[in-house]
């Protein structure tokens, strides 16, 4: 959705010239997202529900296990901000039940009309093993990966693994999520595409959350960057910031821009995401700015092959215990 409730009202402040161009790559690309659910099919009404991964009361979020028609499943539901915008409708069209009165205060179960009481939900089918476990409640510990490490322990771990980015082709060739594009750099050494991550709702400026994925397909994360790849990383940088502001009405000192490491997937990307917005994965123990990494790149041009890098792995993790056999913890 390029003409999110996000952007409308950025548009609706000023200049136009990446919606224009985000409506042109909905344009170019035919039937880009592939089919759509009609609104009538729900897919989700025969899940049956096998375990419960996590929960949370505060987030508002629940992560299940289940199945679909017979396939492994993971579904998860997030309730979503309330917005400015649709304050005038909650409180003119909803139904107010009253739950108690005393003295000059009152509470209520306000019920919203159903699409302004709409629950985000990821549906993620045929999961696999991996996906289970990455939603359920885990420990996690501090790894400390010498280069030398890298080399002998995770490299040869996440080559065997072979992790699918089948996902992230399928947006770089405009076969999912095309019409979701908001900014493009078709370049295949310094290129990009800037959209929106699959934890932003789109409805407030609010969280924010946008990854740009490299065209290049053969840098799998931080480790692989030297001085070679500044191009592209100062084109990131200075597009993807500028579009943000085009299209969004933020400016750069309202981003947080960086990469993970270990990333979720191995495809190079680069994170946007609000200031002041706590997005998962942002903490110092995985979070490495770009402005960092360009600096750190310029003043040497090994630094990612040759610096131990700190991160955080869950107790499940199979690349945890390779740091553990090959007694590095
Ligand atoms: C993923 C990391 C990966 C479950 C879930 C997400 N943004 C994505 C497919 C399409 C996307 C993302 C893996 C997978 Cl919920 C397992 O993320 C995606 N599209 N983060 C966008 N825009």
């Amino acid at each position: 959705m390029a003409d999110t409730a996000a952007k409308r009202e950025a548009d609706s402040v000023g200049t136009e010239d990446l919606s224009q161009k985000a409506k042109r790559a909905k344009a170019d690309s035919e039937n880009g997202g592939g089919e759509k659910e009609p609104e009538s099919k729900n897919i989700l009404s025969d899940f049956k529900t096998s375990s419960i991964l996590s929960e949370s009361a505060r987030e508002k979020n629940i992560f299940i296990h289940g199945k679909l028609a017979d396939q492994e499943a993971v579904v998860i539901l997030e309730k979503t901000p309330i917005t400015e915008d649709s304050l005038a409708e909650l409180f003119s069209g909803s139904r107010l039940k009253l739950q108690m009165r005393n003295d000059i205060y009152s509470t209520y179960l306000l019920q919203a009309p159903p699409q302004l009481n709409e629950i985000k939900t990821t549906v993620v089918c045929p999961a696999t093993e991996k996906h289970v476990k990455k939603y359920q409640r885990q420990e996690s510990f501090l790894v400390e990966e010498k280069g030398e490490d890298y080399e002998s322990i995770t490299l040869p771990y996440i080559q065997k693994q072979s992790f699918s980015v089948q996902w992230v082709y399928n947006i770089l060739e405009k076969k999912a999520e095309a019409d979701r594009i908001v900014y493009e750099d078709p370049d295949p050494e310094v290129g990009f595409v800037l959209l929106p991550d699959f934890k932003w709702d789109q409805k407030q400026v609010d969280n924010l959350y946008l990854i740009a994925i490299t065209h290049q397909r053969d840098i799998r994360s931080l480790r692989d960057l030297t001085s070679e790849h500044l191009p592209l990383l100062q084109n990131i940088f200075h597009k993807g910031k500028e579009a943000i502001l085009q299209c969004y009405k933020l400016p750069a000192s309202k981003l947080r821009v960086y990469l993970h490491y270990q990333p979720s997937y191995y495809h190079l990307h680069v994170h946007f995401t609000k200031l002041g917005y706590e997005a998962p994965g942002c903490g110092v123990e995985r979070a490495h700015l770009l402005a960092d990494v360009i600096q750190n790149l310029q003043s040497d041009p090994q630094y990612y092959k040759t610096r131990t890098l700190y991160f955080p792995l869950r107790a499940d993790d199979g690349l945890l215990s390779k740091f553990k056999e090959a007694g590095r913890l």
